[in-house]
């Protein structure tokens, strides 16, 4: 795990410090606390207020297919070993407005599609620093790079899964950071031949769980459905490679206050002890450009403490 994983490990909780450069230093054994609360109770960025119960069906179903993440019994003692924090949803004053600064001119330098991989043997020599969108088909990861970048149609985008069938790899022009986005094809898209969909998956997990420069994976997650089995499966993967991967909720617009923190509330649970997960959930909306910005001060901060 980063130095940068860690710090957001402690990020405002008691037991930390954290100084104008965001780092968090441990405050002594006084200030220890239960390893094992429970996830804070999230705080939907684009809720309305009013009473908010993190206890929907999203929530109740899927502890119990969590596994490490959540299920009681033998697996939950072993978990609960495992020195862990409870989990947080980001929010804009997590961010210095340096480093939202930062992430607006990182994302308006003018970004383009560089290369599509059709297969693992095509992907291009290592150079920089790759971070990918995965997710299951139509969650809305090629959306998400669009808002980033601010254009319309850099990753191309449809109403129908299946869309996004390479590695599509889109880089920014001139000089500064060395970082590549990498779009991917969705899982989960049961309705696509099968061979394809054997490609897919080959292809997705493939690169996932053998990329050296692989920074980190944003795991998309739809705000609507909270995790399902096969996003637990892609965690799984991504914990026993040992890939970052912090999970972000998209299409918060296309779901009401209760919904949305029921979602929010099931996927804290799925990750709340996985190994490799950042604990801070972002919830965003490409279509009102939502959670966005937050979005980019991730990445900064993901970058500054490579
Ligand atoms: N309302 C709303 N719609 C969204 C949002 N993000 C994406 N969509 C829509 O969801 C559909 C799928 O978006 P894509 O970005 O193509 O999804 P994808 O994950 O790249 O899909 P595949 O490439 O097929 O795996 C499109 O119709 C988008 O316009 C959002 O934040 N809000
Ligand atoms: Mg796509």
């Amino acid at each position: 795990m980063s130095e940068a994983d860690r710090d957001a490990r402690n990020n405002g909780k008691p037991g930390t410090k954290t100084g104008a450069s965001g780092k968090a230093k441990p405050a002594g054994p006084k200030s220890a606390k239960p390893k094992f609360a429970k996830p804070m109770s999230a705080k939907p960025r684009f809720a309305k207020p009013g009473p908010a119960k993190a206890a929907g069906k999203a929530a109740a179903k899927a502890p119990a297919k969590a596994g490490a993440g959540a299920a009681p019994g033998a697996g939950e003692a072993k978990a609960r070993k495992k020195p862990t924090l409870p989990p947080v949803t980001a929010k804009p004053e997590d961010f210095s407005g340096g480093e939202i600064e930062t992430g607006r001119l990182l994302f308006a330098r003018p970004w383009t599609f560089r290369i599509g991989v059709p297969s693992l043997t095509l992907v291009p020599p290592m150079q920089g620093i790759e971070i990918a969108m995965a997710g299951r088909s139509n969650v809305g990861k090629s959306s998400l790079i669009n808002a980033l970048v601010g254009q319309k149609a850099l990753a191309r985008t449809s109403n129908t899964p299946g869309r996004t069938q390479e590695l599509n790899y889109f880089r920014p022009e001139g000089e500064g950071t060395d970082i590549a986005l990498v779009d991917m094809p969705g899982y989960g898209y049961a309705a696509a031949p099968k061979d394809k969909v054997d490609a897919w998956t080959e292809l997705v997990f493939g690169y996932l769980r053998g990329r050296q420069n692989l920074k980190r994976v944003y795991l998309l997650i739809d705000s609507r459905h909270g995790p399902k089995d096969n996003d637990l499966e892609v965690m799984g993967l991504l914990d026993k490679a040992a890939v970052s991967y912090q999970v972000v909720m998209t299409k918060a617009d296309k779901v009401g206050p209760k919904g949305l923190e029921a979602a929010i509330s099931a996927t804290h649970e799925a990750i709340a002890r996985r190994a490799a997960a950042y604990p801070r959930i972002v919830v965003t909306s490409s279509e009102k450009n939502e959670g966005i910005d937050i979005l980019r001060a991730e990445i900064v901060r993901l970058v500054a403490g490579n």
